[in-house]
C-alpha cells in the first residue's frame, strides 16, 4: 500500500510551480495506479490555456473561486468547492482563477510521469513509461 502526506511533496521535483498554478504530483505513473493524482493551487486572477489532447482530466475543486471557459462553446462555468469537472472529450479550455487561490483534486488518465510541460499549445505530451506493474 502508498500512503503519502502531500507535505512530503512540497519543496521536491514532485511539486511543479508556475506563475499561474502550482501542482503537487502526489501518485505518478510510476506509482502503478494506472492514473496520476494531484492537488493543484490555482492563483488568483490568473488564466491558462490548457488543451490536454493526450490525456482526460477530472478536476473536483475542494477550496477558493475560479472559472472555467470551454473553447468549442464559449460556455462559462463558476468554480468554487464542490464542483467537479471532467475533460472528458480533451476539452480545450480556460481555467482562471478568481479572488482567492482555488484548490483542485486532479486525476488525469493516462497518468502524469511528472517529466511533461505544457507546451505553447497548452497540451501535454503523451509519455508512458514501465511501471513494473
Ligand atoms: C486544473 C489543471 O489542469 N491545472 C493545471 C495543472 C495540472 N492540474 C497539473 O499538471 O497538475
Amino acid at each position: 500500500m502508498i500512503v503519502r502526506d502531500v507535505k512530503d511533496v512540497i519543496g521536491t521535483e514532485d511539486e511543479i510551480v508556475t506563475d499561474n498554478w502550482t501542482s503537487r504530483r502526489v501518485l505518478l505513473a510510476k506509482d502503478g495506479m494506472g492514473f496520476s493524482f494531484h492537488e493543484t493551487i490555482i492563483q488568483p486572477g490568473t488564466e491558462t490555456h490548457i488543451h490536454y489532447q493526450n490525456h482526460l482530466e477530472a478536476v473536483w475543486c475542494v477550496e477558493g473561486d475560479g472559472e472555467i471557459e470551454t473553447i468549442a462553446d464559449g460556455k462559462k462555468y463558476a468554480l468554487h468547492a464542490g464542483i467537479v469537472y471532467a475533460l472528458n472529450e480533451n476539452d480545450e479550455h480556460w481555467l482562471r482563477g478568481g479572488t482567492k487561490p482555488l484548490r483542485v483534486i486532479c486525476v488525469f488518465n493516462p497518468p502524469i510521469t511528472g517529466r511533461e510541460v505544457h507546451d505553447e499549445d497548452g497540451v501535454y505530451p503523451l509519455i508512458t513509461e514501465e511501471t513494473g506493474a
